[in-house]
């Protein structure tokens, strides 16, 4: 467990084949089978038929891209998530590698690291209370559905929209995350997203288009919003308008996992508080990597690059394989 593959941050979470680590989760049957003897398995390309995942949650993921799984994660494990965060923006910890990403309208109010400026921490993968997100048994039970038992973490974070202030900032805007992941095949990719609190459309809950994960990866750039966009927040705008949206308001502990071609942002946060999520992205060991250059990935991995070698003082580059 915990192997850290060449200064990434690749853990293999699950062992081996036939290796299977402390936090290795053999099935877990739910409510219902999973495999009936009217069901056809080749009629699933998204999920796997190991025994975790009923008939009706196999369908809905398939169909849907997505799946929300409420009470996954204890309240005593999100406060400690919380006190972990509350520590970094305090400046008492600060675990290597970590980017810290503050709100394009509030850094220059705000110029002191607090909970107040910062967005986003991402890559805590040396975080050791952090981490502990990632490796959680309740979590990797599922995650284990979408890309089998040889699981990778391959990117954390924990994100604390801010009240926006007026200049809807906090709007995250419709993305696919496989736009950030230079590895491949998609079906083996999928992130698990865990409310820290209630959370609803007036906090700026996820807003989903269900099935959108059958489609392609779209080009992404930056959305021309008045009033500015998150760095690296990118969008893409050629998707159909008549799609449903769906807005997943969540409650503590509840977690959603989904495919990482399935269109989602989130809205404003029109409250006073802090909403807080964590996530995580998995992938199969099997995953391989691709050359980003030449594809509509191009533009994400060349930012990061630049990016990176900005704040970070790195004296190589440093691309997205590595990075993400
Ligand atoms: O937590 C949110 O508001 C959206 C997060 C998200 O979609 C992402 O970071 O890719």
């Amino acid at each position: 467990m915990d192997q850290l593959r060449a200064g990434a941050r690749l853990r293999i979470l699950l062992g081996h084949l036939g290796h299977p680590s402390a936090a290795a989760i053999v099935a877990h049957p739910t409510s219902g089978t999973s495999s009936p003897a009217s069901f056809q398995p080749q009629q699933f390309q998204y999920t796997l038929d190991n025994n975790v995942l009923s008939l009706e949650q196999r369908k809905f993921y398939e169909k849907n891209g997505y799946l929300v799984i409420k009470n996954l994660v204890s309240h005593a494990d999100i406060q400690r998530f919380r006190s972990e965060f509350e520590r970094i923006c305090r400046k008492e910890v600060r675990p290597p590698g970590l980017m810290v990403m503050k709100d394009v309208a509030i850094v220059k109010s705000e110029q002191n690291l607090s909970e107040k400026s910062v967005t986003k921490i991402q890559d805590f993968q040396e975080d050791e209370e952090l981490f502990r997100y990632c490796t959680l048994p309740e979590i990797l039970k599922y995650v284990e559905c979408f890309t089998g038992p040889n699981i990778m973490a391959m990117h954390a974070m924990l994100i604390n929209k801010p009240p926006d202030v007026g200049k809807k900032t906090s709007r995250h805007p419709l993305h696919q995350d496989l736009h950030y992941f230079p590895f491949r095949p998609s079906n083996l990719i999928v992130c698990a997203w865990t409310a820290m609190e209630h959370i609803d459309r007036n906090n700026g809950c996820l807003v989903v288009l269900p099935g959108t994960h059958k489609g392609p990866l779209k080009p992404h750039d930056y959305p021309q919003w008045e009033g500015g966009v998150n760095i690296m927040y990118h969008g893409i705008q050629d998707y159909e308008k008549n799609n449903a949206r769906v807005h997943l308001v969540m409650e503590k502990g509840d977690t959603v996992f989904f495919h990482p071609l399935l269109i989602h942002g989130s809205g404003r946060n029109r409250t006073q508080g802090f909403r807080k999520a964590i996530s995580c992205h998995y992938a199969s060991a099997d995953c391989h990597y691709i050359d980003v250059e030449g594809t509509s990935q191009e533009n994400i991995g060349k930012e990061v690059s630049r990016m990176v070698d900005k704040f970070q003082g790195y004296e190589g580059t440093v691309d997205l394989k590595v990075r993400l």
